[in-house]
């Protein structure tokens, strides 16, 4: 499958591109970085951990309820550097337990996690030589979180990596982000810099990514956010660090300049299939840092969905949980994770190293009226009963509802061998008629939240067959 997938970037196939980025143009083949995403590739799937101070007010500040992103409070609610840092003196998060949290990632089919070294807010959940505004030096706990994760990571076979805020950093007067503060980053033309912003990257965040990159064992990925003020060769100075320290490190897409991979926005999951490495960092409820009144929980089949659905387009999900102060994974959301980690267990083969649909049809289309979406975009009507993800020879379909009878398997030019259903493997008979394959599945589906049906073909990768001018199949 990775074979395949450079070889068509080295013959120069057209890629597909994901509009919600618009990145028309493909990236030349580079074997040193198909190299490090080797295991990205593969994983698909990941946990992503927001944890930090912000846990402990948890959406209200002061008694008042503090809208937006749990780990934004500070900013939303402007609260001040010396009124914020308080709350180092209450982070005691006695009931972390990173084994637990391990197994939780493991028991929802998680291949990779990454964890909030330092979020906008500055705190460091590590210790750090360049700034005591960390777990360690700056709270009763001071333990260093980091390590004791890495540790179990180490010891359960898990890949770990770092969410890193190169950028915004609102405990520092020449971070980006903090104006209520420190005044305003930027000059009312613009362009011109009122911070220092370089004192801050070679003080506290080029040092911090080097600590990281130094005490806690390898390094799976550096997910950097958020990138203001990443002008010149700033972007490359972090690069540099990476590639001299840990060369197998992945670079997330949200450095500044060119990282491994393409991330997409927050929850963004674009309409078509790109055979780049992407990924969709996504909440599980509508906050990233735990909030203790967002309970607006994905359910099971949503998250089943939409892992599908980016693995078919040959994306990576990164499904977001966050702990309460204490160390606590909330049970809702580790609930939901286990449910789908179950599904995973029995069709696992359908997601993991799976390649993109070879179809396209299946995701929807775009509206052909004027309409747009939230973002401004052509609207896209999507499609959500099946998808289809790949190996060499075989076609998963996972019906996330009853497909309609018969089912048409889209027109392919290899001769169909057999199906069955992959999680118990009962045989499903394929009948073709005038050029069409069709099949039936016994109702109710097996398993009402996603049932695979695996097709079997002739040959390695799907020959398509093109309509018929101005035709449709
Ligand atoms: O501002 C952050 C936000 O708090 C969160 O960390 C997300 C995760 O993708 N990134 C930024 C917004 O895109």
């Amino acid at each position: 499958m990775r074979k395949a997938v450079a070889a068509s970037f080295m013959l120069g196939l057209a890629l597909v591109s994901i509009r919600a980025q618009s990145p028309t143009v493909p990236r030349p083949y580079d074997a040193a970085r198909e190299k490090r995403l080797e295991w990205f590739r593969e994983a698909k799937y990941g946990m992503f951990i927001h944890w930090g101070l912000y846990a402990i007010p948890a959406g209200e500040w002061k008694g008042q309820r503090c809208l937006g992103l749990g780990e934004w409070l500070m900013n939303r609610c402007k609260v001040p550097v010396t009124e914020y840092e308080q709350l180092t003196k209450q982070f005691n998060p006695t009931k972390f337990n990173p084994d637990d949290w391990v197994q939780l990632a493991q028991d929802a089919g998680m291949k990779y996690m990454v964890i909030t070294s330092k979020h906008h807010d500055g705190f460091a959940l590590f210790k750090s030589s360049v700034s005591p505004y960390n777990v360690v030096d700056a709270t009763p706990y001071k333990k260093d979180l980091l390590k004791q994760l890495a540790d179990a990571c180490a010891r359960r076979g898990m890949r770990l990596g770092f969410y890193y805020s190169q950028s915004q950093d609102w405990h520092e007067k020449d971070g980006a982000g903090n104006t209520w503060d420190f005044g305003p980053d930027m000059a009312p033309d613009g362009k011109t810099e009122l911070k220092k912003y370089d004192d801050y990257l070679r003080g506290k965040a080029e040092p911090q990514v080097k600590e990281l990159l130094t005490s806690y064992g390898p390094v799976a990925l550096i997910w950097f956010d958020t990138p203001r003020n990443m002008a010149g060769e700033r972007g490359q100075r972090f690069t540099d660090i990476v590639r001299k320290i840990q060369p197998n490190t992945l670079i997330d897409g949200r450095l500044g300049t060119e990282g491994d991979y393409r991330s997409t926005g927050d929850n963004v999951i674009p309409p078509e299939a790109s055979t780049e490495a992407w990924e969709t960092p996504a909440t599980i409820n509508d906050t990233w840092g735990f909030r203790k009144d967002d309970t607006n929980w994905k359910s099971p089949g949503q998250v089943a969905f939409k892992l599908v659905d980016i693995v078919s387009k040959g994306g990576n999900y990164l499904l977001n949980v966050g702990p309460t102060a204490e160390g606590i994974i909330p049970q809702a959301s580790a609930d939901v994770l286990r449910t789908v980690g179950r599904w995973l267990k029995a069709n696992g083969d359908a997601v993991y190293d799976a390649g993109t649909s070879p179809f396209g049809a299946e995701f929807g289309e775009y509206t052909s009226k004027d309409a747009k979406d939230v973002r401004g975009q052509k609207l896209f009507l999507a499609n959500n009963e099946w998808r289809v993800t790949t190996k060499p020879g075989k076609l998963y379909f996972t019906f996330f509802v009853e497909p309609r009878t018969p089912f048409e398997i889209p027109a392919m030019k290899n001769k169909l061998l057999r199906a069955y259903r992959l999680a118990d493997k009962a045989p499903i008979p394929l009948k073709t008629e005038n050029g069409r394959t069709t099949f039936e599945m016994s109702r109710p589906m097996l398993d009402p939240m996603a049932t695979v049906v695996v097709v079997e073909y002739e040959g390695t990768h799907v020959e398509k067959l093109v309509p018929p001018e101005g035709g449709e199949w």
